[in-house]
């Protein structure tokens, strides 16, 4: 863990160890506190990844009473095995959110449908949900997608950021909030000694050296995983997480997830409780202004055990892209809140992601050991005709597989948009399959690159058909409440007062590397101006 621990992170880290040993939904410094009748707060918070993570601390810190109301699970107690997650290649009912087996993004090997396991529904950490053209993963629980992320932190190139968000001052975001938001998430670079040496990496050492075969750069990439923790990983001293075939099912140890940093911090303010299994399902506004939240609670089978009315003056939405833009388009669309802006549910997109596989040589092994955390990627970000930044990213599964994996990410200027589904009460995800066409061919480009110049090929067998090029799904999710467009420039909602946007559905559909790192940092300018000049508390 960050050697910078506060006294708020180590009280926090406390509650949320107590609560998870006890089983308890409703998390606070004190029991006392986190009983406390809930049905009227100054502020609450909707979920608890990046965005929401921030408005908690930072509403805490400034002494505002503060509810987080979370659909997922915390996950801090052991279970049976002795272990809170499940890894990879033994998944069980922990990994996916109320699914009958698992639906892992590289689905099979040889054709062979050797991945996916049977599982019995529970609220594990990891969604996938799918919309007719796109597939979005997306994390479940207290941390939301810090949970299951590949801890990737990179602060985007200035000139795209500036390219993408216009409206935003580049200055205060370059010289205060990116280096807050690193240092807050516990952000470092693998020491390159022990990177170079390591078996661990040698899948990353040899895709750089094909790389470089094709006249490409690669650069480190920083992570929020505790590089320390690693390497006594690989010396035999520790547990083995990353090195054990762990993450999109969660690490049970070396992440820095936000449970770990915002939220222990925010909870050891003492000014904020955390609802856990409570799925805010519909957001309307009292007469006197105050926003009311329906939220059902649910238990380990999905079924409601109760329906909360919970009322607020100041609401931040953080429920990510998907969920924020649902919960806003559902409201404009059923006339619970009508001024909302017609931008509701407009610009999204999925940060461009494509994933996909090489075949290498049998002289060239990516090694059957393979640290499951990505510290180094291909730029080609200023390619003016296809620009790409590629992770480099492992395939951990014990065995020799010869491939080469990659999450690219590419400059598609396609977005779709959301439209409400009264049916069904929920939104609906408006995306063809041509509009993947741009990143596929970006994609397409550097990689026929890398092959011609390497003497390989792609591998066809890795995505549950004969596609080389996976782009049915996402990890990235941007976008559906644009800065500057749904919100003003800082996310207040347009149409209502004390009614704030934090998280990923700000980022209009692209952001060119991995995002964390710059919906924390947003999320940190939203918060500081807010609480100068709104009176949200
Ligand atoms: P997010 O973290 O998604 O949190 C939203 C939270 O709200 C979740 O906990 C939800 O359960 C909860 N929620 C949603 N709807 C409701 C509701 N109605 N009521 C109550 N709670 C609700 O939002 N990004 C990187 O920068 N680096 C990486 O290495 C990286 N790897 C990734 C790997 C995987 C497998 C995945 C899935 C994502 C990865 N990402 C990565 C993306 C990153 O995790 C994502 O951009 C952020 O988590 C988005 O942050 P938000 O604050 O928008």
């Amino acid at each position: 863990m960050a050697a910078n621990l506060t006294r708020r992170h180590i009280l926090g880290l406390a509650a949320l160890q107590s609560a998870a040993a006890l089983g308890l939904t409703r998390i606070g410094l004190t029991p006392a506190a986190a009983t406390t009748s809930a049905d009227q707060v100054p502020a609450v918070v909707v979920g608890s990844g990046y965005g929401a993570a921030v408005a908690a601390l930072r509403l805490g810190e400034a002494g505002i009473r503060t509810l987080v109301v979370e659909m997922g699970r915390l996950w801090d107690a052991p279970a049976g095995d002795g272990r809170v997650y499940c890894s990879m290649t033994s998944p069980d009912r922990r990994s996916m959110w109320f699914k009958h087996r698992t639906e892992a993004p590289l689905s099979t090997f040889l054709w062979l449908d050797v991945i996916n396991r049977d599982i019995s529904p529970y609220p594990g950490v990891l969604d996938r949900v799918r919309y007719p053209g796109m597939s979005v993963y997306v994390g479940r629980g207290v941390g939301g997608g810090s949970l299951v992320n590949g801890g990737i932190a990179v602060t985007p190139p200035r000139a795209y950021f500036e390219e993408v968000l216009p409206g935003v001052d580049a200055d205060t975001m370059y010289g205060s909030y990116f280096p807050l938001a690193n240092r807050m998430l516990g952000t470092a670079t693998v020491p390159s000694a022990w990177f170079e040496s390591t078996e661990w990496y040698a899948y990353a050492r040899v895709a750089r050296s094909q790389a470089q075969r094709a006249g490409l750069k690669t650069v480190f990439v920083p992570n929020v995983y505790d590089f320390d923790y690693m390497q006594r990983e690989a010396a035999g001293t520790a547990t083995k997480s990353a090195l054990g075939q762990e993450v999109i099912y969660g690490n049970n140890f070396g992440k820095r997830s936000l449970d770990k940093t915002y939220l222990a911090a925010a909870l050891g303010t003492g000014n904020v409780t955390l609802h856990t299994l409570s799925h805010v399902r519909a957001v309307t506004q009292d007469t006197d202004g105050s926003y009311v939240l329906t939220v059902d609670r649910i238990d380990d089978t999905g079924a409601v055990t109760a329906t909360d009315e919970i009322a607020c003056r100041s609401l931040f939405l953080g429920a990510g892209s998907l969920g924020t833009t649902e919960l806003l388009l559902r409201a404009r669309e059923t006339g619970a809140l009508p001024r909302l802006s017609g931008e509701v549910g407009r610009g999204w997109g999925g940060n461009g992601n494509v994933m996909l596989g090489r075949a290498n040589h049998v002289w060239n092994p990516t090694g059957s050991h393979q640290s499951t955390i990505p510290v180094m990627a291909i730029d080609a970000w200023s390619d003016s005709k296809n620009p790409v930044f590629a992770e480099i990213a492992p395939l951990p599964a014990g065995i020799e597989t010869w491939v080469s994996l990659y999450l690219a990410i590419t400059k598609n200027p396609e977005r779709g948009t959301f439209t409400y589904d009264a049916a069904q009460d929920t939104a609906v995800l408006n995306w063809s399959s041509g509009q993947s066409a741009p990143s596929v061919a970006a994609a397409k480009a550097l990689f026929d690159r890398m092959n011609w110049a390497n003497a390989t090929i792609y591998r066809h067998d890795l995505f549950g058909d004969t596609r080389a090029f996976a782009d049915d799904f996402c990890y990235h999710p941007l976008g559906g409440c644009v800065l500057g467009r749904a919100t003003d420039t800082y996310g207040r909602a347009a149409g209502y007062e004390r009614l704030y946007i934090t998280d990923g559905s700000l980022i209009p559909g692209s952001i060119g590397v991995n995002p964390f790192v710059t919906i924390t940092a947003l999320a940190e300018r939203t918060m500081a101006r807010v609480l100068a000049e709104d009176d949200v508390g």
